[in-house]
This record gives structure tokens, sequence and C-alpha cells, in this order.
């Protein structure tokens, strides 16, 4: 009996998207990614440092590639040092925090809607407010955060990941800040290493099956 409660609650999972928010959490470099330590696949990953926005199969609305060196904010480890400067590297500027930047994924391109897809908060001033959207284009929530430093000149103790999980895909991504411009990098998006709960399902039901037929 304990064991069909098991394999029933895990079917009844497929009738539904699985979602989970990641972040406000600090990121200075890829490796801070919380899709990594997830066994993700097919990591795909936008840091700007050829002064270019080309991630296969997304597409903003706001911004551009940016680099100053006066008040340039990459990701920290871009320039290759962890020194608490993004001054040297690139990212994507836009002069509107409160309109923002959304990123649109392609299934066309794609083959089908990432699974996780996350961005670094580098610069802006007030409220931080990122939101994803489901296939269906429904809203998966909002993650609201408060990290702004106040100061304008590549300082990177203030950057911070914001993602998303949702099992049945994500159509896109928004990030904004309530007020100045806003400074942005390492657009990234990932797919599930493990199966589908469908999947899970079945193979649970053959393992059970496969039992019964020991047991007689
Ligand atoms: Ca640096
Ligand atoms: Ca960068
Ligand atoms: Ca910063």
């Amino acid at each position: 009996m304990r064991r069909l409660f098991v394999l029933s609650a895990c079917c009844s999972l497929s009738a539904f998207s699985l979602a989970q928010s990641f972040g406000p959490t600090k990121y200075l470099q890829t490796s801070d990614s919380p899709f990594l330590a997830l066994g993700v696949t097919n990591f795909n990953l936008e840091d700007f440092e050829d002064n270019l926005f080309n991630i296969t199969g997304v597409t903003k609305d706001n911004g551009n590639p940016y680099t100053n060196s006066g008040n340039g904010d990459s990701v920290d480890g871009d320039d290759g040092v962890l020194d608490g400067s993004g001054l040297k590297g690139h990212s994507l500027f836009d002069s509107s925090g409160s309109a923002g930047v959304t990123f649109t994924f392609s299934q066309a391109v794609l083959g089908s809607l990432p699974q996780y897809a996350g961005v670094v908060w580098t610069d802006g001033s007030g409220t931080i407010t990122f939101e994803a959207w489901d296939q269906n284009g429904v809203s998966l929530g909002t993650v609201v955060g408060n990290h702004a430093d106040g100061a304008f000149t590549g300082q990177t103790a203030e950057d911070r990941f914001y993602g998303w999980h949702n099992s049945g895909g994500i159509s896109k991504i928004k990030l904004k800040n309530s007020s100045g411009g806003i400074e942005l990098d390492h657009v990234q998006y990932a797919y599930e290493a493990v199966p589908e709960p469908t999947t899970l399902c079945v193979l649970g039901l053959s393992a059970l099956a496969l039992s019964r037929r020991k047991k007689i």
C-alpha cells in the first residue's frame, strides 16, 4: 500500500508544472549560477563580453550592450579578476529602469522553451523586480529585491542573480528597478536533466510490475 501511494503522488505531479523561483543571490562569476548546481543541460549564457547580444533563441525589447571604464558594471569575473569591480567588462544598459528589460524565448528557434531562465542585476536604483512567464504566457510570479548600494562606478558586491524554473517551460523573463537606469548581465537559460514526472511514473510502474512478477 505504501508503495502504491508514492506512485500515485508521483503521477499526479505530471498534471502540473513544477515552478520555483531563485534569488536574489550573490553572483560574481558564472559558477555562482544556482542552475549549474542542479545538473541542468544545454546551459546557455550571454555575458556581453563581445559587446553583442547574440544568445541563441532570445530577443530583448530594451537596452544595448555597454562598456565604460568609468561606470560600466559587468559581472565581476568577466574581466578575469574577482576584485569587486565590473568596470572592465561588458553588460547591458538601458536608461529606463522602470520600463526594464524583457527577454523572450523562441520555441521555434530553440525547439522547446527553456525550463530554467535567469539574469544578473548589476546596477540601478530603487526596488528591483524580476518576473517570469510560463509556456502559456501566464505569469509565474515576481521576486523582489532591495540591494542597490547607491554607487554607480562598477561595484559588484550588490550584484544579484534572479531566476525561475518551470517544468512546462518559460516564455519570457523581465528585470526592472523602480528608478534611474538599469544594468544587467549573464542572461542565461537551461533545461532539466532529470526525466519528466510522466517518465518517472512509467519507470516506477514498470519497477512495481517487475517486483510483483518476481514475488510470484
Ligand atoms: Ca572584476
Ligand atoms: Ca559581462
Ligand atoms: Ca554593481
